[in-house]
């Protein structure tokens, strides 16, 4: 077995610290730090998403395989960096404010990172301009914005005015998702588009980021 597939194996079991081994032992044989992160780390990360989406695999082997995922993409980070290579996009991913369930909003964040993309983290509870402030100061041109109580997904709503709000629309586009959301809702406000799963959330972040 090549060491790329190595890495793509140990990372789909969850192995964090095999992967960290092997990614260096890639490098020390002058592998290219793209080339392990796009034929290694992404394309196992992905398998894990879209066994995730069938239920073949649950949250706890999502939460290994992209604990995984950042032991690999942290070695490589410092290498990319230096060469230039930046993420190919950024997205601003909160929990909608009155709202403090983080879970799925962190298995989303993994599920993005782990498909090549910048996420900024701004947490539970989050301000409907607090999103839009991120996303400027972070030139991001995507927020994800999690709900999990029918009470406070209103807020997403918020989000959508708020960007619009600031003439972003269409330049900063909003995803929404969580357990009471769904697609009619996403049209009834005007968002730009509705994921029901992480996998899908990062497939989806991809497509309103432009890349591939
Ligand atoms: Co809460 N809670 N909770 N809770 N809680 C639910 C959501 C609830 C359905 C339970 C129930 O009554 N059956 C219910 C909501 C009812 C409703 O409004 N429809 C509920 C309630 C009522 C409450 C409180 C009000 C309870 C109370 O205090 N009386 C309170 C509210 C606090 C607040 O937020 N202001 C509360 C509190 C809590 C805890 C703090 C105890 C804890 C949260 C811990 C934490 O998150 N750190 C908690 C938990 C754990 C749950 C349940 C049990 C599990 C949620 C979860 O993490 N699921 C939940 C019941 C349930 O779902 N069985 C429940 C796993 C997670 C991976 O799934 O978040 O759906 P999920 O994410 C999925 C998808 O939805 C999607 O991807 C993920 C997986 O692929 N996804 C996105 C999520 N965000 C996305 C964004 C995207 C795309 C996809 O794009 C942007």
């Amino acid at each position: 077995m090549s060491v790329m597939e190595q890495i793509s194996e140990n990372l789909m079991k969850g192995k964090a610290k095999d992967v960290a081994a092997l990614v260096q032992q890639a490098i020390d044989d002058g592998v290219e730090a793209e080339k392990i992160l796009n034929e290694g780390l992404l394309p196992a990360m992905n398998t894990v998403g879209v066994r995730f989406k069938n239920n073949e695999v649950y949250v706890p082997e999502v939460l290994i395989a992209a604990r995984a995922m950042k032991a690999g993409s942290e070695i490589l980070r410092p290498i990319l960096a230096a060469a230039g290579i930046e993420p190919k996009g950024k997205v601003v991913i909160g929990t909608v404010k009155g709202d403090l369930h983080d879970i799925g909003k962190n298995l989303l964040c993994m599920m993005v990172e782990g498909a090549g993309l910048k996420v900024i983290d701004i947490g539970i509870d989050v301000e409907p301009q607090k999103f839009v402030e991120a996303a400027k100061e972070n030139e991001a041109g995507v927020i994800g914005v999690s709900a999990l109580l029918t009470t406070t997904m209103t807020n997403m709503k918020a989000v959508v005015e708020a960007v619009k709000a600031e003439g972003l629309t269409g330049k900063v586009k909003v995803m929404i998702g969580g357990a009471p959301v769904t697609q009619a809702y996403c049209d009834e406000i005007g968002a730009d588009g509705y994921a029901p799963d992480a996998a899908s959330g990062a497939e989806l972040a991809k497509k309103l980021a432009g890349v591939e």
